[in-house]
């Protein structure tokens, strides 16, 4: 199974461009690649953990959901939706001069354990940034058949800061500088490119964040450098997954 972040890496990468100095706890959920590799993870292990070659960053044993990295603090999921919540009010109370962030999704948002994690990240003065990555879907379920509330109005009622904000890089980045050093939750609103699980898709995308950010770059006189940046990374991954799966073909 393979959970990807296509259309949704703008949130990880403007939350990774706010970090304090020194690494934080970074805990995400399923659909954790993009978080993986904005935080100090290497492309090469989290494609060897998806052909299950033993230099994968689990050992090649856990596959996609799990993606993890302990020596740049970013621990894996196991599974249950938002139980990286509490853990990571944990990891925030035992370890108080540290960063933890925390990544939700908008369906994880709805469980017992994260409301009860959220009011007591609240209740301790927790320094811990929870973004909820709102893709408007929990499955194949979007939000307005599951719930009448919205998770900034229940966290700002247990005294966490609260933003509601579109999945723009720059707007993700400035808020969670802002909202550094103190219990807070960002939501952000984000657009799933891919299904659930797979690859496939039912058609375009409601907004396509990448390209918005290139036609972004490109009125700001960065066009050129965008399109370098493209090529350049294009040429890496596909380089990339051709040594890689050579490897495995070899096994
Ligand atoms: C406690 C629990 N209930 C149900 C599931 C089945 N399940 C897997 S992913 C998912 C939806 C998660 O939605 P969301 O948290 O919004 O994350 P997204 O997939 O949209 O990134 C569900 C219900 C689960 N893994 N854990
Ligand atoms: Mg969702």
């Amino acid at each position: 199974m393979i959970y990807l972040s296509l259309g949704q890496e703008s949130i990880p990468a403007g939350v990774s461009a706010a970090v304090s100095a020194g690494k934080p706890w970074i805990l995400g959920q399923h659909r954790a690649h993009a978080t993986y590799l904005c935080f100090g993870g290497s492309r090469e292990p989290l494609v060897d953990e998806l052909l299950g070659l033993p230099s994968g960053c689990c050992g090649g044993m856990a596959g996609s959901p799990p993606i993890q990295d302990y020596e740049n603090r970013i621990l894996g999921h196991i599974g249950l939706i938002g139980d990286q919540v509490p853990v990571a009010t944990g990891v925030a109370l035992t370890n108080p001069e540290d960063q933890v962030i925390c990544f939700f999704g908008d369906g994880a948002a709805e469980e017992d354990y994260v409301l009860a994690a959220l009011g007591f990240a609240a209740s301790r003065n927790l320094n811990i940034l929870f973004v909820c990555e709102d893709n408007d879907l929990s499955v194949l379920t979007p939000t307005s058949v599951r719930r009448n509330w919205k998770i900034t109005d229940v966290a700002d009622s247990f005294g966490l800061e609260t933003v509601e904000i579109a999945d723009d890089p720059w707007l993700v980045a400035h808020w969670a500088n802002r909202l550094k050093g103190r219990p807070a939750l960002m939501n952000v609103q984000t657009c799933r490119d891919i299904w659930h699980v797979g690859t496939g898709n039912d058609g375009p995308p409601e907004w396509d964040r990448f390209q918005m950010t290139k036609d972004t770059m490109a009125k700001i006189g960065l066009r050129h450098e965008s399109q370098a940046i493209e090529e350049e990374a294009t040429a890496e991954i596909e380089e990339l997954w051709a040594k890689r799966l050579q490897i495995l073909f070899a096994n």
